[in-house]
């Protein structure tokens, strides 16, 4: 090597150690490193690159669906947080825009948080929270591209003064007879989670009303994060991340008071946290909500965070919520098969053998006959050693997502969450489960939601199968689709 070449390849180096990482102190992960990553979901939701956490500012305007997402431009770990911004016409197919919100202000520098967006005649308005530390802001777009931020920001300068709070932060705001309502995210410091509701005519103006409700924080936790406060049927539904897997409570909003009457778990699968929910210009109460990692080193790959697909939440007529994916998500399917009538005797196996894919939407009707537990096994390799699996567990009376042999690489997780699904006698368990390589969202009854994250190490861990222990089962139907990329043919 001359003395001139190993001059310029030390500069080289020098320049390299001084560039951003995209992953957070690691080697910079290029772009087709990204496409050809066997975990990066096909058809969820998530940026080129880096780091992803909540979903902010869904909205329907002029026919166009928006997300916004809390956003690391520059690593692929928690920071710098900015409003990423994506559009859509049907939820499903995104194409991203520039970042809408940065944190450039006094008020926000700290960072751009969690928030949502509203329609203020023709304007949307996006509310969130600036940390400076944390006051609320207003940002204002009337092409949903250029973003002016208010000049009388924060229009709310911090929590009601002489209040001990555990947090104030994630704005929800909706209008209701003529007058502007918001719900922040926060806690009385040894009590428990709160909404404090503000009231306004103008958006910029805001006036404190009162805690709309205070939980208690042995219950449900010492902050509520991200509420999403919404009418649901003749009910509301409030849904809060407390530090751990979100809550929904239904019950009645009266006189600035929210009165819960029943409670329960929106996704305990341990991935999926901070939902927002939106009405869409159809009334369709829709949530998001960011699927966490779940393995060691998650930076390395680059990218960290998904988000779900679209659930459409009704009331059903136990007052309880049902989830849907959005039928949108249908526009996806592509080649299909059916297994119809198939007897599962217990510890059998090779009942779908025409069907393997590590990107699929599953739709199967299941007789649980005498069997304890019965259920799908997906990302299956032959051999069996790499294997995911899910199930009802009559005895337990829970949904189970087994992903205690989904790889056989020690980093991911390796536990199997569960979530109560009780079968009425002669109710078939009916299983919705969309597999997007490390993403898999499962739908029971439409009654039990568990997301899992799961990073099988093979590339043939892509079988499919039923099983049941105990006793047989019967598959009445089971329908297989495999589903597209959304970028591949990306409308807007
Ligand atoms: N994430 C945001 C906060 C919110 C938290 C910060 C929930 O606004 O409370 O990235 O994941």
């Amino acid at each position: 090597m001359t003395p001139s070449r190993s001059r310029v390849r030390i500069a080289l180096l020098a320049v390299c150690l001084l560039l951003p990482s995209s992953s957070g102190g690691e080697e910079p992960v290029s772009a087709e490193q990204l496409a050809r990553d066997p975990h990066r979901p096909a058809y969820h939701f998530l940026p080129p690159k880096n780091w992803m956490n909540d979903p902010n500012g869904l909205i329907q305007i002029k026919g166009k669906y928006h997300i916004f997402y809390q956003h690391n431009p520059s690593a692929a770990v928690w920071g710098n947080m900015t409003w990423g911004h994506a559009v859509s016409e049907d939820m499903v197919h995104w194409k991203h825009l520039p970042f809408a919100l940065h944190p450039d202000q006094p008020y926000d520098k700290g960072g751009v948080f969690s928030g949502c967006m509203v329609n203020d005649n023709g304007v949307a308005t996006a509310v969130y929270t600036g940390v400076s530390p944390e006051v609320q802001c207003i940002a204002t777009s009337r092409d949903m591209l250029k973003w002016e931020k208010f000049a009388g920001n924060p229009v709310i300068p911090g929590p009601p003064p002489g209040m001990k709070v555990t947090g104030f932060r994630d704005p929800c705001v909706w209008k209701q007879d003529g007058v502007w309502h918001m719900v922040v995210g926060s806690g009385i410091e040894g009590k428990g989670g709160t909404i404090l509701l503000y009231k306004s005519k103008d958006l910029r103006q805001w006036d404190y009303i009162g805690p709309a409700l205070v939980g208690d924080k042995d219950k449900t936790g010492p902050m509520w994060e991200c509420p999403s406060f919404f009418p649901l049927g003749d009910k509301w539904i409030l849904v809060i991340s407390p530090y751990r897997p979100p809550i929904y409570m239904i019950g009645t909003f009266k006189e600035d008071h929210f009165t819960p009457e029943l409670q329960g778990d929106v996704d305990l699968g341990g991935q999926f946290y901070a939902p927002l929910l939106f009405k869409d210009e159809r009334e369709r109460l829709i949530m998001f909500g960011w699927l966490q990692e779940a393995r060691e080193k998650a930076e390395k790959a680059g990218w960290q965070g998904a988000q779900s697909l679209p659930r459409v939440i009704t009331l059903g007529p136990d007052s309880r919520p049902r989830y849907a994916p959005a039928p949108e998500v249908n526009a996806l399917r592509g080649e299909h098969a059916r297994v119809e009538h198939v007897s599962v005797a217990p510890d059998s196996s090779g009942h779908v053998p025409g069907l393997r894919g590590n990107t699929l939407d599953l739709v199967a009707e299941i007789d649980p006959g005498e069997a304890e537990t019965c259920g799908l096994v997906v990302c299956r390799s032959p051999d069996g050693a790499e294997q995911t699996r899910i199930f009802y567990d009559r005895k337990q009376k829970r949904l189970v997502g087994d992903r205690t042999k989904s790889s056989t690489n020690p980093a991911p997780k390796k536990d199997a969450p569960s979530a109560p699904l009780e079968l009425a006698p002669g109710e078939p368990l009916r299983l919705r489960v969309l597999v997007d390589r490390s993403v898999i969202e499962v739908f029971a009854n439409e009654r039990t939601c568990l997301t899992l994250r799961i990073y099988p190490d093979r590339p043939d861990s892509t079988g499919v199968d039923c099983f049941a222990t105990g006793g047989p089962c019967t598959v009445k139907s089971l329908d297989g689709w495999q589903m597209k990329s959304i970028w591949s043919d990306a409308k807007p």
